[in-house]
């Protein structure tokens, strides 16, 4: 797989360096919020803006990247929860398969359907096995997929959905507890899953404090993504992006 992106996760995982993505829901940003949030995460090293979303109800995934992409460099990775959400204005897409669910729609379904589309955008294409654990009340990801998330506290059940991700050949595990979750993903989950897959972690939902995305990192997550947290307080974002990158030159 040539993938500039991929590559650049390889290599930081190999160096034990963490990352910071942001995720912008392209409903909720208007420009004003989207400029504001651009400059703050440009400041804060922010490492990637990832777009997308469970339920984007609005068209407006081309115009958000196109005002990303014409202010900062920071790379823009779609996070799609349909296939209506793939814009080639990006850098890359988290080519997402539900593997935690037991919907054949999103595990392959949607992939099929959309396959010649995907493939003439001319996006690099990420193969990511995406995981859906209980975070406590209902988000969006557990009612739109139809699928029941992992238990919070089944580390196992985890672990072995992401041993099985891996040697099926995808390039990523997101661990995701959903937009807003009251309980985030357990540092013990994080901690159990990294230690039995080599591919790098991306872990989401619910965080909202420095303190818990330093603790994630710690934990064995390569990539933290907020999104929830930064749509109420912007300014968090300095924060975050700090306890991140501290996470592994303190260590
Ligand atoms: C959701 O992982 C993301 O899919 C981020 O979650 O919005 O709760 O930060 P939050």
């Amino acid at each position: 797989m040539n993938n500039k992106l991929y590559n650049e996760f390889i290599e930081k995982k190999n160096k034990g360096i963490k990352s910071f993505a942001v995720l912008i829901d392209p409903d909720k940003a208007d420009e004003t919020s989207l400029n504001k949030l651009i400059d703050l995460s440009v400041k804060a090293g922010v490492d990637y803006f990832f777009v997308g979303g469970s339920l984007v109800v609005s068209n407006s995934t081309d115009e958000c990247i196109s005002t990303i992409k014409s202010n900062c460099d920071i790379p823009v990775l779609l996070f799609p929860g349909s296939p209506s959400q793939i814009s080639r204005y990006a850098d890359a897409l988290l080519y997402l398969s539900l593997i935690s669910g037991r919907n054949p729609e999103l595990l392959i379904g949607q992939h099929v359907i959309s396959a010649p589309m995907v493939k003439k955008s001319g996006l690099a294409i990420i193969p990511t096995g995406y995981l859906v654990i209980d975070g406590g009340a209902p988000t969006t990801v557990s009612y739109i997929s139809n699928a029941a998330p992992i238990p919070s506290d089944k580390d196992d059940i985890a672990i072995c959905t992401a041993m099985a991700g891996e040697m099926l050949g995808l390039k990523l595990i997101y661990m995701d507890a959903g937009s807003g979750a009251r309980i985030p993903i357990t540092e013990s989950m994080i901690e159990k899953v990294a230690k039995n897959v080599a591919i790098p972690i991306i872990v989401g939902g619910g965080i909202t404090t420095p303190e818990k995305a330093y603790l994630n990192c710690k934990a064995g997550a390569d990539v933290i993504v907020i999104g929830n947290a930064i749509e109420k307080d912007p300014t968090i974002i300095t924060e975050i992006s700090a306890a991140i990158h501290n996470s592994y030159s303190k260590a």
